[in-house]
């Protein structure tokens, strides 16, 4: 793949920098230009400048352009999600499936087009009313992590285009492949020049030239990068969504389904190799129920297949970078330090190719004081706290320093409700996994796993607009 960066209506050419297929070191996937400051700075001006048009750009025209964009990721989606498998690592089918959902989501922002509303209000002084309407935030950078390189900046432009924001995106160097096909998409699609620009670079250069240089910027990675991202926002008063870590727990009480709850865990701590903010990594598990529980969860651990992201019999890819690889090994070493039992896992795997494979992880015997249930490993890797009851359960899943999702295993109406309730995540699953999401309702977390506004469905809108109150005398009483 021949990545270039697209500024302004033009395709800017350079290589500079590879990626190569976590599966197979050796195979060369793209080769990418990076851009500079420079190059930032002139795509921020183009949005600039384009901005007025498509504020006034007709509006079944904005929400074709969208549609176009979504038939043509459908009709592509072997294509891209097969590149997607090679560059990051996730299976075939899971990157065939994510680039289905960037699909839909566009499907969805193109109807979001027509239907966005406003506010009509009688007002206090006769001969009055009032009109709140909500008008685009401006030029928005959205800037996004390496791994869901097609949805997640599918749901950050259109989301961002619908509502008559101008773009300029900003992918992970470590997956930008993705970026570029979405950009040549939306090119095909008619979106107009200076509309949507991507600029590949360094979150430092480039990143903090977007952010200054912005309106809003919608970004999504880790919870220090976040930090930094809201701290370089303060001083030019960006308007600032935040989608960051997870440490999220799952709860198994001793009335579950264990067959589902086996499976929600099995599915929300290792597809997708962990790597994943909503993914499963502190399984909270009631004293009578523990062993039966997690007997059966390391079975169904062992039968996981991991391999090369193509096979199609692997349901396990690759870890996505070899930094991250390295970092799953320490937390794995730190985990056994630490006093945890290792049930599986927690080593190298051999593949046919020379990959950065990871067998699942399972960690038993953790307590939630433990280093390893504080930090986020965004890796295949889980570990399991035992507790004494539903309260016990609620207080240990709640004493996290993020608030992203939450999940329960019960068979009991009450006790779900209970957690439902009580949980101080911004998601709550009950008896399914706390990972897997629908695109038409709000996503995100609570400080400081969220900050700024939910993404995804109409409540992106908040975000993605500015409220203008109108006082209208039109002199009828
Ligand atoms: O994310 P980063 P990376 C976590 C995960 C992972 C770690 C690092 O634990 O190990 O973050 O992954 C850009 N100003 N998550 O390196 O560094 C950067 O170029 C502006 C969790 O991918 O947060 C990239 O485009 N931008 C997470 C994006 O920010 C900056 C998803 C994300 O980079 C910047 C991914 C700066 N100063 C990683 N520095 C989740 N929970 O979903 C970097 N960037």
């Amino acid at each position: 793949m021949k990545g270039r960066n697209y500024i302004d209506g033009r395709w800017i050419e350079g290589a500079v920098f590879t990626t190569y297929s976590p599966s197979d070191l050796d195979e060369k996937v793209g080769e990418y230009p990076l851009a500079g400051q420079a190059a930032a700075e002139e795509a921020l001006a183009a949005a600039r400048r384009a901005l007025p048009g498509w504020k006034r750009f007709n509006m079944q025209a904005r929400s074709d352009i969208l549609r176009r964009a979504g038939d043509a990721l459908l009709a592509r989606a072997d294509e891209i999600g097969r590149l997607l498998a090679r560059e990051e690592g996730k299976t075939l089918k899971e990157g065939i499936g994510e680039t289905v959902r960037a699909a839909h989501v566009f499907h969805f922002y193109s109807g979001e087009v027509l239907r966005h509303p406003g506010q009509w209000f009688n007002s206090m002084r006769d001969g009055h009313n009032i009109l709140v309407s909500y008008e685009p935030v401006g030029v928005v950078a959205a800037i996004t992590p390496w791994n869901f390189p097609i949805a997640i900046p599918a749901w950050k432009t259109a989301a961002a285009l619908a509502y008559g924001n101008t773009v300029v995106l900003k992918p992970s160097n470590n997956v930008p492949g993705c970026a570029v096909l979405l950009a040549e998409i939306l090119a095909q699609a008619g979106i107009p020049e200076g509309v949507f620009n991507l600029v590949i670079g360094s979150g430092g250069t480039v990143g903090t030239a977007l952010i200054t240089g912005a309106d809003a910027v919608t970004f999504t990675g880790g919870t220090e990068t976040g930090r930094k991202v809201l701290q370089t926002a303060a001083l030019s008063m960006t308007k600032v969504q935040l989608e960051l870590g997870g440490k999220n727990p799952f709860i198994v009480l001793d009335d579950a389904d264990l067959d589902l709850a086996v499976e929600a865990a099995a599915q929300g701590s290792w597809l997708q190799t962990g790597q994943r903010c909503t993914g499963s990594e502190r399984i909270i598990v009631t004293e009578r129920v523990h062993d039966a529980f997690v007997d059966r969860l390391v079975a169904r651990v062992a039968r996981f297949k991991v391999g090369h992201a193509l096979d199609p019999d692997t349901e396990i890819g690759p870890v996505a970078n070899q930094m991250q690889f390295d970092q799953n090994l320490e937390f794995v070493a730190l985990a056994k330090l630490e006093g945890a039992e290792l049930a599986f896992g927690g080593t190298p795997v051999e593949a046919r190719t020379r990959g950065l494979y990871l067998a699942p992880t399972l960690l038993l015997n953790t307590r939630n004081d433990m280093a390893i249930n504080r930090h986020e490993s965004f890796g295949p890797i889980a570990g399991v706290i035992k507790v004494a009851d539903l309260e016990e359960a609620i207080a240990v899943a709640n004493d996290c320093d993020y608030a992203l999702s939450s999940g329960i295993a019960t068979t009991s109406l009450r006790s779900a409700e209970k957690f439902r309730r009580e949980s101080g995540a911004g998601l709550v699953m009950i008896n399914t996994p706390t990972a897997g999401l629908d695109y038409h309702v709000p996503f995100g977390g609570r400080p400081p796993s969220g900050y700024g506004g939910r993404e995804t469905g109409a409540a992106s809108a908040e975000f993605f607009t500015e409220i203008k109150t109108s006082y209208i005398n039109h002199g009828v009483v």
